[in-house]
């Protein structure tokens, strides 16, 4: 069955949000190094390449089903956060309007009957599920370690130890 326009264009914009995520992480990953957050700046760098991994996934399938991908245009992410708190709360609201966006396309899918697209975006709905489920996981470990004197250093320790294990766990294997 042929992409419809409207899921086409759907399938397209969802290909802009993963490559300005795959941009903003590593947007993240320079300030965690310029902060000598090296353990985060892994961290960052890995989520980076996933999320480009995840447009091209979405690229390639698009034009496999005989639709159109584009190349998108990506908005500049900033450069800048008030902590690095703050930035894994941004990574956390990022992926949850991400988990929005899916939804809304299997939405979409299932309103054009269209079966194919809506059994490949469940691929996507899982990621989202774990992706969350490590955001959260790092912003508890965040608030237990507290903003002490050390605690810059504790986070990057506990960050790197957290991507070491996605790394080669199965949610790191993907
Ligand atoms: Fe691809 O948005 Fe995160 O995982």
């Amino acid at each position: 069955m042929a992409l419809s326009k409207k899921m086409e264009s759907a399938l397209n914009e969802q290909i802009i949000l993963e490559a300005y995520a795959s941009f903003l992480y590593l947007s993240m990953a320079s300030w965690c190094e310029q902060k000598t957050l090296d353990g985060c700046a892994e961290f960052m760098h890995r989520q980076s390449d996933e999320e480009r991994m995840h447009m091209l996934k979405l690229f390639n399938y698009v034009n496999e089903v005989d639709g159109h991908a584009l190349t998108p245009a990506v908005k500049q992410a900033p450069h800048e956060w008030p902590s690095v708190q703050n930035l894994f709360q941004q990574v956390f609201e990022h992926e949850q309007k991400v988990t929005k966006a899916i939804n809304n396309l299997v939405d979409i899918a299932l309103q054009e009957k269209d079966h194919s697209t809506s059994n490949f975006l469940q691929w996507y709905v899982d990621e989202q599920r774990e992706e969350e489920a490590l955001m959260r996981s790092i912003l508890d470990r965040i608030k237990l370690i507290g903003d002490g004197p050390q605690s810059l250093y504790y986070i990057d320790k506990e960050v790197r130890a957290i991507n070491t294990r996605a790394q080669q766990g199965p949610a790191g294997g993907k």
